[in-house]
């Protein structure tokens, strides 16, 4: 108590680091898992006041958020950007209030890499090639690598570094086979319902695809249902490879409706956390740092669903 008799305004951050995550918003399953994996680590009870902001898929949110941290004084910011550009300004200026700032899942494009700390996320350009191999000898085994076949693209996020690294990895990727032929692609914002409308109107435009590359399992989840409902079966008639591996992805490989699903990791939590444990310690952390990811399919998934944690 104050000699007034007041008492002292509570102090939510007392000796917490407080962290200030820019979310990107909650369009797929994967985004969920990663909400949930910084909201269940940045406890109080693991010494941290986590202030979370869902950009709702809108670089002017996220940067407005960011403006919020830098005002409040955070310890740190975390930021999964929407997209890889633009960031300059309001990154200088947290970097002149003296916060660090960490990114994680997609990455930034920026003109001076000091801006952030360090960042931590998937391979997106390797999940791509990832994809496409795996199509190719899927083909093979069943006999079908010298058919000339019709694939579309559902793309995320233009200008996303998911989008751009999976986008540039399959389009490579299909070049490089003469009988793979990309007739469109296009965005589904990364979520089920524009996955399934860009999907549908594919079906009209095209009568005759065969695969589809979708660049999250939401937008594979729209894809399956369009497919379905034009009395073609998902998984047969037309082979479908998304990204992400989120459970339910492992129930549509179990059910024959997905082919293939590489992986790409929400768990960055816990990841985050160690970088803002080192740099507390004042120790040197690796700016660039990937995740190991899998690919998984048909033949695993069964074996694989009970110890996935996403
Ligand atoms: O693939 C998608 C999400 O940035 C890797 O964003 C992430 C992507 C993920 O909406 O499902």
């Amino acid at each position: 108590l104050f000699a007034n008799g007041e008492s002292e305004a509570p102090q939510a951050d007392d000796g917490l680091i407080v962290v200030g995550y820019a979310q990107v918003g909650a369009e797929s399953d994967w985004r969920t898992a990663n909400t949930e994996s910084f909201k269940s680590m940045f406890t109080e009870a693991n010494g941290y006041k986590l202030i979370f902001d869902d950009a709702q898929q809108k670089q002017e949110n996220q940067i407005k958020a960011i403006r919020n941290f830098i005002q409040q004084d955070v310890d740190y910011i975390v930021v999964a950007p929407v997209v890889e550009t633009g960031w300059e300004t309001v990154l200088g200026e947290a970097k002149a209030a003296g916060i660090p700032v960490i990114l994680s899942d997609r990455q930034m494009k920026l003109s001076d890499d000091s801006l952030y700390t360090a960042w931590v996320g998937g391979n997106f350009l390797k999940e791509g090639q990832d994809g496409v191999k795996w199509l190719n000898d899927y083909l093979k085994k069943n006999g079908r690598d010298q058919e000339d076949l019709n694939v579309v693209l559902l793309q995320g996020t233009i200008g996303s570094s998911a989008q751009v690294g999976r986008t540039q990895g399959i389009t490579e990727g299909l070049d490089a086979n003469p009988h793979l032929h990309l007739l469109a692609k296009q965005t589904g914002e990364f979520t089920q319902a524009k996955g399934q409308e860009v999907m549908e109107s594919f079906l009209k435009a095209y009568p005759d695809i065969d695969i589809v590359f979708a660049e999250n399992d939401n937008m594979a989840f729209g894809a399956i249902d369009a497919i379905k409902a034009v009395g073609k079966v998902p998984g047969k008639d037309i082979i479908i490879v998304s990204f992400d591996a989120v459970h339910e992805a492992f129930n549509k490989m179990i059910a024959g409706e997905l082919n293939c699903a590489v992986e790409c990791n929400p768990l960055h939590g816990p990841r985050v956390a160690e970088i803002i444990q080192k740099l507390e310690k004042g120790q040197k952390v690796d700016k660039i740092q990937y995740v190991v990811e899998k690919v998984f399919d048909q033949e695993n998934a069964a074996e694989v669903l009970p110890t996935r944690k996403y």
